[in-house]
């Protein structure tokens, strides 16, 4: 089913009568970006330097390799790579071939990545031969196996997959341009219930997410944008990230990981002025500056989101790090929320910000559907020029997620203050939010049910004072499995080829879920139960 996105054409003329969309797509923004900023420099990452004209020329080069494959337009690509700068050359090469990168997370293995193959319908997958001790070759051909129609380019030693570096230096010619309501990528959901979601974003509404992001955070062409989470996300990707930065000719940066080692020294060197990154590693951030010899004078801005920043440890930042804090709530489907930069001080540390658009649409509702009083919390619903209007082939999800007249429930609780910002107050759907990564008790409960010693199983949050949440696992064993412990489980789980970061950390072995009181209750309220029985024991001991 080839992706598509439709806002109803009342919302689409308005979005386009308004500015919003300025009928712009990926390729034409980058044609007028090598010509206008084409001496300046674009990518820095490892020992590469590109200019925008080089970008573009290396776009168009892995554009013609790619059709050269046989992809055809608007066939779906699995893109797996870290922050190396060919990140840029092949979803720039796959928008002039008009194919649909789909974008994968580097933590991502096997499990997530047939499902995305899958769900897309999948023609290729590009990944880097090696990256952080694992081998996407092994994966490409477990994927082969399964799914042969799959063909996978590989950067660096290809071995028997098409090489991406030798793709000849050939450029596709007469090639239309796609259509700016197209389907431009598919982004991956956090996931709430089950199986990531995926994504269609458009270019018209993506590009207008991030032209309008740029122009809030402040970027010109001499902005410095680091690239610290990994590239495939969306925080880094628009809010207003490297497509925010490259969309007024600035210069972007890579982190090959966001650990203040890695980063410190190309903020001092390549002069980063603003990033973005997750609490937990703003905290590590904020700690390692004390003791950095590196210049990091010129860092402006520091953004975090993914999760919620508590006001005791956001007043911590800015002060550390000597730049000023701008806290984002964004999520893939859309909505994305920021502090301004001439907002007053606790408006900055105490709220998560207000949408990019005035045509942004909030709700905050009970559970019955009614508007709280203001100032109340309630379940955010959003819908706008740049928030889907449903997901990609998941007739089920959407019923889930959507309401008949198009609000997207985000399943996120909020309450709004006077001044029209909002606080996340916690979330309705069941989902752990580990250090920013969204993870499915239901995806995990499913894996830890195909041990053949565990009888059942339930996966919740915990808090964590590093990770802001960490998974548990309330494991029952078989009768007569009580050899079962929790390294074996979590061993058992990193072969299911999972993201690493899906692993529960912490595993409790309990006798029964002791549900009987309430007779059949649902998943939520015993994941509920066992977390406030667990919390209240651990709260007793201490
Ligand atoms: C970002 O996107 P996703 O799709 O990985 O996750 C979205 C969810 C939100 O619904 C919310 O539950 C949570 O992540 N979240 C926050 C938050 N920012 C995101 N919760 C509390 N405070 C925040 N500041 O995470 C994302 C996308 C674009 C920009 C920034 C983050």
């Amino acid at each position: 089913m080839r992706p598509q996105q439709i806002w109803p054409e009342e919302f689409a003329s308005l979005y386009r009568a308004k500015g919003y969309w300025r009928g712009e797509s990926f390729p034409e923004m980058l044609r007028a970006l090598a010509a206008e900023h084409g001496d300046r420099e674009a990518v820095v990452g490892g020992d590469q330097r590109w200019t925008y004209a080089e970008l573009l020329a290396r776009a168009e080069g892995a554009a013609a390799g790619f059709r050269a494959l046989g992809w055809e337009p608007g066939d779906r690509v699995v893109v797996h790579l870290p922050n190396i700068p060919e990140f840029f050359s092949v979803i720039f090469g796959l928008f002039l071939a008009r194919l649909i990168p789909v974008y994968a997370l580097p933590a991502h293995r096997l499990t997530e990545i047939r499902h995305f193959a899958t769900k897309s319908e999948a023609v290729g997958y590009v990944a880097a031969d090696r990256w952080d001790g694992f081998d996407h070759r092994g994966l490409a051909r477990a994927l082969r196996e399964e799914r042969p129609e799959i063909k996978a380019v590989i950067l660096g030693e290809a071995e028997d997959f098409a090489d991406f570096r030798a793709f000849p230096d050939e450029k596709l010619k007469g090639e239309p341009e796609p259509s700016p309501s197209d389907v431009a990528f598919l982004q991956i959901s956090g996931g709430s219930t089950g199986l990531s979601k995926l994504i269609p974003r458009t270019h018209d509404d993506y590009i207008y997410s991030f032209r309008a992001s740029a122009e809030i955070c402040g970027l010109t062409p001499e902005s410095v944008y680091l690239v610290a989470l990994p590239a495939a996300h969306n925080f880094p990707m628009s809010s207003p990230g490297f497509m925010g930065a490259f969309s007024v000719g600035a210069k972007v940066v890579l982190a090959p990981s966001p650990s203040p080692e890695a980063a410190f020294p190309l903020i001092a060197r390549e002069r980063v002025t603003i990033t973005g990154l997750v609490p937990p590693l703003a905290l590590l951030w904020a700690q390692a500056a004390g003791a950095a010899t590196e210049d990091l004078s010129s860092l402006k801005v520091l953004q975090v989101g993914g999760a919620k920043l508590i006001p005791e440890a956001a007043r911590r930042i800015g002060p550390a790090l000597g730049c000023k804090l701008q806290q984002v709530f964004g999520m893939a489907e859309g909505l994305v929320n920021y502090t301004r930069l001439d907002d007053p001080e606790a408006v900055a540390l105490e709220t998560q910000g207000r949408p990019i658009s005035p045509d942004d649409e909030i709700l905050i509702l009970d559970d019955a559907g009614n508007p709280v009083p203001e100032g109340e919390p309630g379940n955010l619903l959003t819908r706008g020029p740049y928030t889907i209007r449903a997901y990609h082939d998941d007739p089920a999800a959407n019923a889930r997620s959507f309401t008949p007249d198009g609000f997207y429930r985000t399943g996120d609780v909020v309450k709004r203050t006077p001044e029209g910002n909002l606080v996340v107050q916690g979330r309705a759907t069941d989902h752990i939010n580990r250090a920013g990564e969204k993870i499915s008790a239901e995806e995990i409960e499913d894996h830890l049910l195909a041990h053949p010693e565990i009888f059942d199983a339930a996966v919740v949050s915990l808090p964590d004072p590093s990770l802001g949440e960490r998974i548990c696992a309330f494991v029952i064993r078989n009768p007569g499995a009580e050899a079962l412990k929790g390294p074996q489980v979590k061993a058992f789980m990193r072969g299911r080829e999972l993201a690493g970061f899906k692993i529960p950390d912490q595993v409790v072995f309990v006798p029964d879920f002791e549900t009987t009181a309430v007779g059949k209750i649902s998943r939520k309220a015993l994941r509920a139960a066992l977390r406030a029985r667990y919390l209240a024991e651990q709260e007793a001991k201490n």
